[in-house]
Formats: C-alpha cells, structure tokens, sequence
C-alpha cells in the first residue's frame, strides 16, 4: 500500500474524482493566498473586507450549487470540499460564502420569479451584490415559527415591519431575503428587499467573541415598502426558510472539518517542533493520544460529509441526515480545536495561531444553522417518532 501520510490518513484522496481534487487544490491556493495571512488582523479588528466577495465570485464559489444564472453548476460534492477548504480558513469567510449562496441565493434561485433571478443572481454570482438572509429574531431563534416580522398589503404593495437578529452581511448586504407573517392569510413568506429602500437599517452587531472575521447586523423593517412582485412567489410556509437551512447546514457539515483539520495540523507541526523536558513534546504519550483523537475525528468527519456528499448528488439525502452531519461534525471540530488549544500551550490563545480563533468561532457554528440541541431533537424524531420540540 501507499505510504500513510499524516495529512490524509485515510487517503480520502483517492475517493475523490479529478474534477474535485482540482477543486479542492484551486480553493486551498485561493485561502492560502488570500486569507490566511490576514484573517488574524480581520478577527482582531472585527471585520471582513468587502473586496473578498468579488474575488470569491471569480473563484466561482458563490452560488457553486446552483445552476444557471452565472452559477457553476457544481456538485454537491464539489461545493462542499470548497466549504471544508474555505472553513480551513476561516468560519467567517465560508459563512460568507454559505449566507450568500446557499441562503440568499438559494431562497431566490428555488422559490424567485424569473425576474427576481434575472435581475439578482448573476450580479450574487459575481460577488458584485451581496445578500443576507433574515430568518431569526430577538424573540424568535430555534422556533421561527414564533417570529414576529409581520408583512401587510397596503393596495398592491407590502409593507414589512419587524426586527431581524444575529444576520451576517447583513450591514454589507446589497439585499435581504427576509421572512415574515402575513397579517391576512397567516403564512410565512420571503421577500426580496434591495437594502436601500426606505425604512431598511442594518446596524451592526459588536462586542462579538466569536466569528469576528464576519459581520453581524440587526435588520430593523420600519414599515417598509415594497412592490407586489417583491414576494418569493413559490412557497408560503416555513417550509420555505427550512428548504434554505438544509443546504447551508450541508455546506457546515463539509466547513466544520474543515476548521477542525487546520487546528489538527497547527497542533501537529507545533507538538513535533516544541521542546520541553529536551524532547519535542511530540514523543510525550500524552500529547500523541491527543493527536491520534484529533486525527480520528478528522478523518471521521471527512468521510461522513463525503458520504452525505455523495448521498446529496444521489438525491437520497434527507434533512434529517444532514442535522446527524451537523451536530456530528460540529461537535467534533470543537473537540478538535479545545484539543489543540491545550497542545498549543500559551502560543495556543494567540492569533499568531489559527487555532483560538477556530475554537472561538466554532461556538458560533454550534448555535447557528440549528442549535446542537435543535439537531439533536430532529434526530431524536427520526428515531422514535415522537417530537420533543413543544
Ligand atoms: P414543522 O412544523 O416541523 O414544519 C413546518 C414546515 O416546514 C417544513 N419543514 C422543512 N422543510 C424543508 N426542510 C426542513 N428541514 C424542514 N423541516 C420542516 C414542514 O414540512 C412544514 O411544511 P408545511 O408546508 O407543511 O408547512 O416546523 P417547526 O416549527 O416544528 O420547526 C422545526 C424545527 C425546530 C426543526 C425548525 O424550526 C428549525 O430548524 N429550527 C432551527 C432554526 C434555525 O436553524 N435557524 C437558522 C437561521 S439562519 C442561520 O443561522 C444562518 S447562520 C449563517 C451561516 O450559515 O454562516
Ligand atoms: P435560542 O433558540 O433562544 O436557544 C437558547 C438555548 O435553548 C439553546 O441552547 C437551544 O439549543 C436551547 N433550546 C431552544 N429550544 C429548545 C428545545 N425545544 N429543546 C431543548 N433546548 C432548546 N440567523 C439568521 O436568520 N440569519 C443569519 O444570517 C444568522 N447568522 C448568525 C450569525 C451568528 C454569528 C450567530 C451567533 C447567529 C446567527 N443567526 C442567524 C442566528 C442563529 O440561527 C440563532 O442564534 C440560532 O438559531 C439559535 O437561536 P437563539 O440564539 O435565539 O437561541
């Protein structure tokens, strides 16, 4: 057999077409350059820049899914070694990229008119508009159903009025997909708001400890209005942000590991390069456990979102599999990081390394997308029957 190499141990590579290992090698030089020796200074000074997006549109991950419309057409597979690559990264910037292709994007691409696509999609697949999606509200997380954003029709047009929370892009965003009640039928239903209409703010969310190279905003609708047609036409449920979560929470599922892989590796060449006791702490038993744990959840992860990946392009993968990928790879990337941090020592609490910064923005990861609790709860349903939601 091939030598082991202790980047791939598995040697998932070789599970991987040509196709996608040019993918995965084209998105990892584009974080090489591009992110990795900044993102430090963006966490630090709470902020992304702008400029990423359209760079990100020529890299052709914005919207990577999705065919049509400037969109790549890629895989589901593809798209998500992109995100484990971008997540390798930083949170921040497959966040970014998810908000903006797997749930802006997404929300228009599936439920829009023909107009709404025409006139946003190829500008979202460039990266020259940005998008934010606006689901959650200060009363209203883990229960959408709950929210309070109420759209009324006022002759042809609606007016919007309500509060959006924790929404990135949102004070970068060139249009919001906000989800709101309607006050005559009761449904839910998504509407495409160009930022600068009147009675549309974004302020900024600060004293963030987590996904610092991101922006969170509030979304205040002060009886904003729009025209007729700025209704998603095809979906009044809830069912239609749920379709938006499932492909978002799939990218996370890929992006986790990604996160967690660079925490293994800076923990990897730090524990074989740091002498204590005159030995690279890397011959302590201790530490080796710690790597060979770390590794093990790497790897895992990896091959659970293949198989999710593989399952997704197959047509066969359901919600419920991807809120198993979730929580499974989440939870593990967060293991990972804490894991790291200790192997790191002091040099483990410092943005000279990757791996705080990872295990601070993975506590964001685990919140949002569907609460641990929340995907825990989803598979407990699949399993019994029994919904404990309520
Ligand atoms: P329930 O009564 O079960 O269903 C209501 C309607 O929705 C349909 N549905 C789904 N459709 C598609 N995909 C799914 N996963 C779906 N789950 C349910 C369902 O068939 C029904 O349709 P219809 O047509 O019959 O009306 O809904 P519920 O109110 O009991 O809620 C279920 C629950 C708790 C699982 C759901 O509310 C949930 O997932 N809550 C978590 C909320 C959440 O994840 N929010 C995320 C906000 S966006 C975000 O965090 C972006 S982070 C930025 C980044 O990614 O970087
Ligand atoms: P809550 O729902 O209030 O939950 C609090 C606690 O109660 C959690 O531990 C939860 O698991 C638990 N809990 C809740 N219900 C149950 C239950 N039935 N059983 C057991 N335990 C339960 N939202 C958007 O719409 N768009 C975005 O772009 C977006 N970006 C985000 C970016 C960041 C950095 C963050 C932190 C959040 C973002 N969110 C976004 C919001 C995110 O989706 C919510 O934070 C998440 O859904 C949880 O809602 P909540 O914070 O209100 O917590």
């Amino acid at each position: 057999p091939p030598a082991l190499q202790p980047h791939d141990y598995l040697n998932v590579d070789a599970l991987l077409s040509d196709e996608e290992r040019a993918i995965r090698d084209a998105v990892r030089a584009f974080v090489q350059d591009n992110v990795v020796g900044q993102v430090g200074d963006w966490f630090e000074q709470g902020t992304i820049p702008r400029e990423l997006a359209p760079e990100l549109g020529k890299l052709g991950v914005l919207g990577m899914h999705l065919e049509g419309y400037g969109c790549a057409g890629a895989t589901a597979t593809a798209y998500g070694i992109a995100c484990l690559e971008l997540e390798a990264g930083d949170s921040g910037v497959r966040s970014l990229v998810s908000v903006q292709g797997s749930l802006a994007m997404f929300a228009i691409w599936r439920w829009g008119s023909e107009e709404q696509k025409q006139e946003w999609l190829p500008r979202m697949a460039a990266g020259e508009a940005i998008g934010c999606f606006g689901l959650t509200e200060p009363d209203s997380g883990s229960d959408p159903g709950s929210m309070r954003t109420t759209a009324r029709r006022d002759g042809d047009d609606w007016i919007l009025h309500g509060q959006k929370m924790w929404i990135t892009n949102g004070s970068i965003a060139d249009v919001a997909v906000v989800w709101a009640r309607c006050s005559d039928d009761g449904k839910v239903r998504g509407f495409v708001v160009p930022t600068d209409t009147p009675g549309f703010s974004a302020p900024e969310i600060h004293k963030k400890m987590s996904l610092r190279a991101s922006i969170t905003s509030e979304l205040v609708l002060d009886d904003v209005r729009l025209p007729a047609d700025a209704v998603l036409p095809e979906v009044a449920s809830l069912k239609g942000p749920l379709s938006c979560l499932n492909e978002a929470r799939y990218g996370i599922v890929w992006g986790a590991i990604g996160a967690a892989r660079a925490c293994f590796e800076s923990a990897l060449d730090y524990a074989g390069t740091r002498i204590q006791f005159d030995k690279p702490i890397a011959s302590f038993q201790i530490q080796q456990q710690k790597l060979a744990n770390m590794a093990l959840e790497v790897n895992r992860g990896t091959l659970l979102a293949l198989h999710l990946g593989r399952m997704k392009d197959a047509g066969t993968l359901r919600p419920e599999h991807v809120s198993m990928g979730k929580l499974g790879n989440v939870n593990a990337a967060l293991d990972v990081a804490r894991t790291a941090r200790q192997v790191l020592g002091g040099n483990g609490i410092t943005l000279e390394y990757p791996v705080i910064r990872h295990m601070n923005n993975l506590e964001s990861v685990v919140t949002y997308e569907g609460t641990a609790d929340v995907h825990s709860l989803v598979i407990g349903q699949a399993l019994t029957g029994i919904s404990a939601f309520r």
